[in-house]
């Protein structure tokens, strides 16, 4: 499936604004009858937060959007396709009140060809959404009742925002289209790139051209085959914070007339693990960065392009070069902008939650079942890996592949669970990247049965935080003593620390740098950083987390997460001027 563009061929309608919704309460709602007690809500953008209402925001179940549309008649003969960016976390589509499309998924796009149901007149979309998480999806939640009021608990760290998250599109295309592209590619020595583009396209015509374009439009190379080899001379290098991106352009023609086109860039850059570093272009690279999430006030995971791109701009400012999208996919947009600019991304799959007697919130820690035999999420797993690959493979961006975040991969049968999942990314990969499942600390290496299917051994640690809290010396004890069995087990492997922080309350200080005061984020990195300094196996720190953010409440979490290096509308804290000296030199 390709980002929806308009070109010569391609119309696009932007079916983004004020919708209408209604929530499902107990009576069912009939998606051939106009919606009744509506509100309005803003689309892109978590429902959540848009009202003063409790209900809504803690609402679990549907709720069902509404829009109204008429096509121009310029576009009524050409093929129609409604495309939504993301909607969280399941949805239903009706047109014209018949069922269209059904999505299950809150993070990854899905589109449907409306030819047959569209009217030349007035056209009623609908949408039901459910946020309802259980023990089959991703996330995985717990799905109950509590007081005759239908529940999800989060088995995760972050709040269950819901609605449609990204934008919605209609776009068309003339009966013969390019479908899909993947750009696979080679680098020689000498600076020459074969690139080997594969294609998938419907319909017939009677010519295909590619060409590809370097950054100032200039044609590089152009074929008129649709097996061929294009050849890049003098590659120049899609390298960290350095990006530069070529154009793959195809065309279709039939008796000289276009009838489709389309424009994907791409960069080019080896990836490699050697010698336990981790090498792009053959250059060892030391990730500098974050795990993040999409959080903001109001608009919850909606995407909001200024937010994307301040946070981009403060990466950039404090000195990072690389991010993880903890813990799901990002925005199409968010990737682009990261291939634009060179950020290197560890890009996660909604695999979050996978630990069935674990909860944010202690009071829950009470299940002691086995996860593996619990869980009905593998068939979801492997959906949301082939969307995600089939998604984000062309991006330059794309350095690993996270298949889940922090499983039980210390109990039994989690190696089968994962063979499989590790096994179909790389399969469905062309680039083959490294794969990995950042690691809990309840799997330790003696109890811990996936890490010898991963490329890279991610810790997530937070030792002086939910270990030795307060007491950073005894933390550090513990933390060489952890990093040195790994390594001791697996010593091909290199070891990141894919998260690790300490909750701080913006403006909290302390003559004793106590728990949650900015001195202590500040001599709990230090301490970190002083451990992961000695080691030269390690490839890279990513803080947890970037901002701080919503979660749902629970005994320790005051109004959300807060180790965000940034509070949750990008303040930096006092940290923030500590990592910025930190990266600069590094
Ligand atoms: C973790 C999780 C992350 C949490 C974080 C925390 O290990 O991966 O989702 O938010 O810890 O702050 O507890």
């Amino acid at each position: 499936m390709l980002y929806p563009v308009l070109n010569q061929t391609r119309n696009l309608i932007d079916l983004t604004g004020m919708w209408n919704v209604e929530l499902e309460k107990k009576e069912a709602i009939d998606p051939a009858l106009p919606l009744k007690n509506t509100l309005l809500v803003a689309v892109p953008g978590s429902i959540n937060d848009q009202f003063v209402d409790e209900e809504i925001r803690e609402h679990a179940g549907n709720f069902w959007y509404e829009t109204n549309f008429t096509l121009p008649q310029t576009i009524y003969d050409q093929r129609k396709v409604i495309r939504f960016s993301s909607v969280t976390h399941e949805a239903t589509v009706y047109l014209n009140g018949v069922k269209v499309a059904h999505h299950i998924g809150g993070f990854t796009p899905f589109e449907v060809e409306i030819d047959s149901f569209v009217t030349e007149g007035p056209n009623n979309l609908k949408v039901c959404v459910s946020n309802i998480l259980d023990e089959s999806t991703l996330p995985c939640g717990i799905h109950t009742e509590k007081n005759g009021k239908q529940k999800v608990i989060p088995r995760f760290d972050f709040y269950n925002y819901s609605g449609i998250h990204r934008p919605v599109k209609l776009y068309t295309t003339n009966q013969t289209y390019i479908k899909d592209i993947v750009i696979d590619y080679h680098c020689k020595d000498n600076g020459r790139t074969e690139v080997a583009p594969m294609f998938e396209i419907e319909g017939s015509y009677e010519e295909i051209e590619i060409k590809i374009l370097d950054e100032s439009g200039q044609v590089v190379d152009s074929q008129k085959a649709i097996d061929s080899h294009l050849v890049i001379e003098d590659t120049k290098l899609w390298q960290p914070l350095n990006a530069y991106l070529y154009t793959l352009e195809v065309s279709l023609f039939k008796n000289g007339q276009l009838l489709d086109t389309y424009k994907e860039a791409f960069g080019v850059r080896t990836i490699k693990i050697e010698n336990n570093k981790f090498l792009i272009n053959d250059k060892e690279f030391y990730f500098k960065g974050f795990g993040k999430h999409e959080d903001f006030p109001v608009i919850g995971k909606g995407l909001n392009s200024a937010v994307t791109n301040l946070d981009k701009n403060l990466m950039k400012w404090i000195g990072a070069n690389s991010f993880r999208t903890s813990h799901y996919p990002y925005s199409e947009e968010e990737m682009q902008l990261a291939d634009r600019e060179g950020f290197v991304v560890i890009n996660e799959v909604p695999g979050v939650g996978l630990f069935t007697n674990f909860h944010a919130d202690v009071n829950l820690n009470t299940n002691d079942k086995n996860t593996w035999e619990t869980l009905k999420t593998h068939q979801n797993h492997k959906n949301v890996i082939k969307e995600l690959v089939q998604r984000d493979k062309n991006h330059a961006c794309v350095a690993v592949w996270a298949v889940a975040n922090e499983p039980a991969s210390h109990q039994q049968g989690a190696y089968d669970y994962f063979k499989p999942l590790v096994d179909l990314t790389k399969q469905l990969d062309h680039q083959k990247r490294p794969v990995v499942i950042p690691n809990i600390v309840n799997a330790t290496p003696e109890l811990d049965q996936a890490a010898e299917l991963v490329d890279i051994l991610c810790l997530n640690r937070y030792y002086g935080w939910y270990i030795d809290h307060g007491d950073l010396e005894s933390a550090m004890i513990g933390l060489r003593n952890e990093i040195k069995k790994w390594h001791e087990k697996y010593p091909e492997k290199p070891i990141m620390f894919s998260e690790f922080g300490a909750d701080t309350v913006s403006g909290l200080h302390s003559l004793y740098r106590t728990p949650y005061s900015e001195e202590y984020q500040i001599d709990f990195y230090k301490a970190n950083f002083n451990v992961l300094d000695e080691l030269d196996y390690v490839i890279g720190e990513h803080l947890w987390n970037f901002a701080d953010f919503e979660t749902a409440p629970n005994i320790r979490r005051i109004d959300g997460n807060k180790k965000g290096i940034f509070t949750r509308d990008r303040r930096p804290k006092s940290i923030a001027f500590e990592i910025k000296k930190r990266w600069e030199m590094i």
